[in-house]
C-alpha cells in the first residue's frame, strides 16, 4: 500500500514511549545531515516525549462544524476544539449571555479558511480570523485565551468563501463572496442575474484593543463566483488577488454550464487606493456599507484571464508572483506581479468587463506548469528554498516544483484527494520549509471503519529534503478545509484571567455573594470555588437558589480559584443549560424559570477530589 507503513510506526513509537532505541521502519531519511530530522526514523520525527511540547500549533478550520480545531505539529495530536460559529455544551459557548449574543441565534456555521494576524507579512500569533460561508459572518479568536472574541455579520454578501485572509499588517481582513446575489439578499428573479446580482468583497477592520470588528468598505464586482484569494506581500503588499468561476453567468446546473469558457478571470485590486477613494467619498451607502462600484469609480481593479475554473491563487513568499491552480485545466499558472503592474501603467488592456479593464494574458503570465498525468490542482504552499507544493485533488498527490523554472522535483501519493495543504509558516514571507500537512477529503481504507461515512484525514509530510517523505497520517473531524501552522513560541496564552474587582457583576469574596430581586428579575452574584457554589453566604443554605415560576434569572458566576486549569462548570438539570467559568473569569447565564419544580445544579467540569460534591439546588416555586 504505497507509502503506508510510516503511519503504523507512529503507533509503535507511542508504545515504546521513552526508550532510546527505535528500529528504522521507514524507508530512511535522505538528503542533508544539517536538518535536525536528518537521522531520525519517521516514528521519531512525530514522537514528542512527555514533558516536551510540539514545535508548532496548527489552527485548522472545522468546516460545517463551525469550530476551530487546534493540533500540535509534528505529533498531530489534537489539543482543543475552540467553538466559533456554533454552540458547544462542553464549554458552555453559546449558553452564557455574552457568547449567546455573539452567535445571534445561529446554530451552525461553515468555517473554511483560518487566517492568523500578521505583522510585516509574518504571523504574529495574536488572533486568528474565521469565515462563515453559510451565514456571512466573520469571527476573531483571541490566541491569548483561545476564545472567540467577536463575531460580525456582513451585509450584502453571498457567502464569504474566498476569505479570510489578512493584508500584511492586518490592516484588513478580506472576505470575498462566493455566490453572487442581489444586494441585501433582496428578491430578484434568476432571469435578471446579469443586471441584478452582484459579487461583493468585504474589507473588514479589527481593533486589537477593543477586540471588535468594523466593516471598512465593500467592493462591488461582476456577478461571477469567487473562489479563493490572497493578499500580496512586500512589493505587492497593497494588492489582493482572487479567482473567479462561472463567468458564464450560469444560473442552473453549474457543473456543466459554469465550465463552458476556456478562461475565467483573476481579479487583482489595490486595497490601499480603494481605501483612499472611500475616504474621498467615492462610494454609495448600501445597507449600512460603503460600497465602491467599478462601473462608476475607475481604476484600482483589474482582471486577468486564467485557465478555466481556477480554484486557489497564492502569492509567493516574496510577493513577486501569484500562482493560480486550475481545477478543470490541470495547470499551475504563474503570473508576474511586475508584468501586471507594467500592463496597468501602460493601460495595456484587451477588454473591459463591468467597468474592469482586462490585462493581456500572454504578457502577464510567466509560465504554465503542467505535470504529466497530474489532475485537479487546488492550492499552493511554499518552503524556504524557492519551491511550491501543489495539492492534486483528482490524482491524489502533492507535487513539489521549482517556482523559478517550473521544474518538477518530486511527487508523493496522498490518501486521498487532498484539498489544501498547509506548510509551517506557509503563508508568511518566510516559510520554515520543514513540514507540510496535506488536508484530505477522503480516507477510504486508511482507518478502522466507523460506518459508511469515514473520517477526513491529515497527512504529515517531511519537506526538509529534496524528496518529500510521508511521515504520519491521522483521522480528523470534518472538515479540514484549511489550516495555518505557526511556531509555538509565537502564541502566548495567559495562565488565568486576572482578578479584576471592577469587572461588572464579579464577586471575589464570600461575604459579597448575594441574591437580589428587582421585580420579576432575580440576580445571583455567586462564586464557584473548589468545591462549592456560593450564591449567598449569609443564607442557611448558600448553594440553594429559590425563585418563582416565570422569574427571569441571571446567574453571575465568578471562578475565584486563581489557579491554572481549574475550570468550573454549571449545569442545571432539565433546563438544557450548562456553562463554564475558567479561573478568574465571570460569566452570566440568563434564563426564564418557566418550569416549576426541584432541579439539581452541579459542576460539570472535573475540578477536585470533591467535584462530585460541588452541587446545589434550583427550586422553582409554582405560580
Ligand atoms: S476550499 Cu479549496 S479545498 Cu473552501 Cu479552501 Cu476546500
Ligand atoms: Cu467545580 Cu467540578
Amino acid at each position: 500500500m504505497k507509502n503506508w507503513i510510516p503511519a503504523a510506526t507512529g503507533l509503535v513509537a507511542g508504545a515504546l514511549a521513552a526508550t532510546v532505541f527505535f528500529a528504522d521502519f521507514s524507508s530512511g531519511p535522505s538528503g542533508s545531515a544539517t536538518n535536525e530530522n536528518a537521522n531520525k526514523t519517521n516514528a521519531e520525527k512525530v514522537y514528542v516525549p512527555y514533558g516536551e511540547h510540539d514545535d508548532y500549533y496548527m489552527l485548522s478550520s472545522g468546516g460545517h462544524s463551525g469550530q476551530l480545531f487546534v493540533y500540535g505539529v509534528p505529533s498531530m495530536r489534537k489539543l482543543r476544539t475552540v467553538p466559533v460559529f456554533t454552540p458547544d455544551p462542553a464549554t458552555g459557548y453559546g449558553f452564557d449571555d455574552a457568547t449567546k449574543k455573539m452567535l445571534g441565534g445561529f446554530t451552525w456555521g461553515d468555517f473554511h479558511h483560518p487566517a492568523i494576524s500578521e505583522t510585516d507579512a509574518e504571523y504574529d500569533g495574536k488572533f486568528v480570523f474565521a469565515n462563515d460561508v453559510a451565514n456571512n459572518r466573520i469571527a476573531a479568536v483571541d490566541l491569548k485565551t483561545f476564545h472567540t472574541a467577536d463575531i460580525m455579520s456582513m451585509p450584502n454578501m453571498g457567502g464569504p468563501h474566498a476569505g479570510t485572509f489578512v493584508t500584511q499588517n492586518t490592516e484588513y481582513i478580506v472576505m470575498p463572496t462566493r455566490f453572487s446575489r442581489p444586494l441585501g439578499g433582496d428578491y430578484a428573479s434568476l432571469d435578471q442575474f446579469e443586471e441584478k446580482y452582484k459579487g461583493i468583497v468585504s474589507m473588514v477592520k479589527f481593533d486589537q484593543e477593543t477586540k471588535k470588528f468594523d466593516l471598512g468598505y465593500q467592493i462591488m464586482l461582476p456577478p461571477w463566483s469567487y473562489d479563493l484569494s490572497d493578499a500580496g506581500k512586500k512589493v505587492s503588499g497593497d494588492w489582493i488577488v482572487m479567482t473567479t468561476y462561472n463567468t458564464e453567468f450560469a444560473t442552473t446546473n453549474l457543473e456543466i454550464n459554469a465550465s463552458q469558457n476556456d478562461r475565467d478571470y483573476i481579479v487583482l485590486l489595490n486595497w490601499k487606493e480603494l481605501e483612499k477613494k472611500v475616504a474621498d467619498g467615492q462610494y454609495e451607502e448600501i445597507n449600512g456599507a460603503k460600497v465602491i462600484d467599478p462601473t462608476k469609480v475607475k481604476g484600482s481593479i483589474y482582471a486577468i484571464p486564467v485557465a478555466k475554473s481556477p480554484h486557489g491563487v497564492d502569492f509567493t513568499p516574496d510577493g513577486t508572483r501569484f500562482i493560480a491552480s486550475g481545477k478543470l485545466a490541470p495547470l499551475m499558472t504563474i503570473f508576474s506581479f511586475e508584468k501586471a503592474m507594467e500592463a496597468v501603467k501602460n493601460e495595456d488592456f484587451t477588454d473591459e468587463k463591468f467597468g474592469i479593464p482586462v490585462l493581456p494574458y500572454d504578457k502577464v503570465m510567466e509560465r504554465e506548469v503542467d505535470p504529466p498525468g497530474a489532475l485537479g490542482p487546488l492550492h499552493t504552499q511554499y518552503d524556504d528554498k524557492g519551491n511550491a507544493y501543489n495539492t492534486m485533488f483528482i490524482s491524489s498527490e502533492v507535487i513539489k516544483w521549482k517556482i523559478d523554472t517550473g521544474e518538477i522535483i518530486d511527487r508523493t501519493p496522498i490518501h486521498y484527494s487532498p484539498g489544501h495543504s498547509s506548510a509551517a509558516e506557509g503563508d508568511t514571507a518566510s516559510p520554515d520549509g520543514n513540514w507540510l500537512v496535506s488536508l484530505n477529503k477522503i480516507a477510504k481504507d486508511a482507518f478502522l471503519s466507523v460506518g459508511p461515512s469515514h473520517p477526513e484525514s491529515m497527512e504529515l509530510i517531511d519537506i526538509s529534503n529534496d524528496k518529500m517523505e510521508l511521515v504520519y497520517t491521522n483521522p480528523v473531524d470534518p472538515e479540514p478545509h484549511y489550516a495555518q501552522i505557526i511556531k509555538a513560541d509565537k502564541i502566548k496564552t495567559i495562565p488565568i484571567y486576572e482578578k479584576d474587582e471592577k469587572r461588572p457583576n464579579s464577586v471575589w469574596s464570600q461575604e459579597d455573594t448575594r441574591i437580589e430581586r428587582k421585580g420579576n428579575e432575580v440576580h445571583v452574584y455567586g462564586i464557584a470555588m473548589r468545591s462549592k457554589f456560593i450564591f449567598d453566604a449569609k443564607s442557611k443554605r448558600p448553594d440553594e437558589l429559590t425563585v418563582k415560576q416565570g422569574d427571569k434569572v441571571f446567574i453571575h458566576l465568578t471562578n475565584i480559584d486563581l489557579d491554572q486549569d481549574i475550570t468550573h462548570g454549571f449545569g442545571i438539570m432539565d433546563y438544557n443549560l450548562n456553562y463554564e467559568v475558567q479561573p478568574g473569569q465571570t460569566n452570566t447565564l440568563e434564563f426564564t424559570a418557566d418550569k416549576a419544580g426541584t432541579f439539581p445544579i452541579y459542576c460539570t467540569n472535573f475540578c477536585s477530589a470533591l467535584h462530585q460534591e460541588m452541587s446545589g439546588y434550583l427550586l422553582v416555586e409554582p405560580k
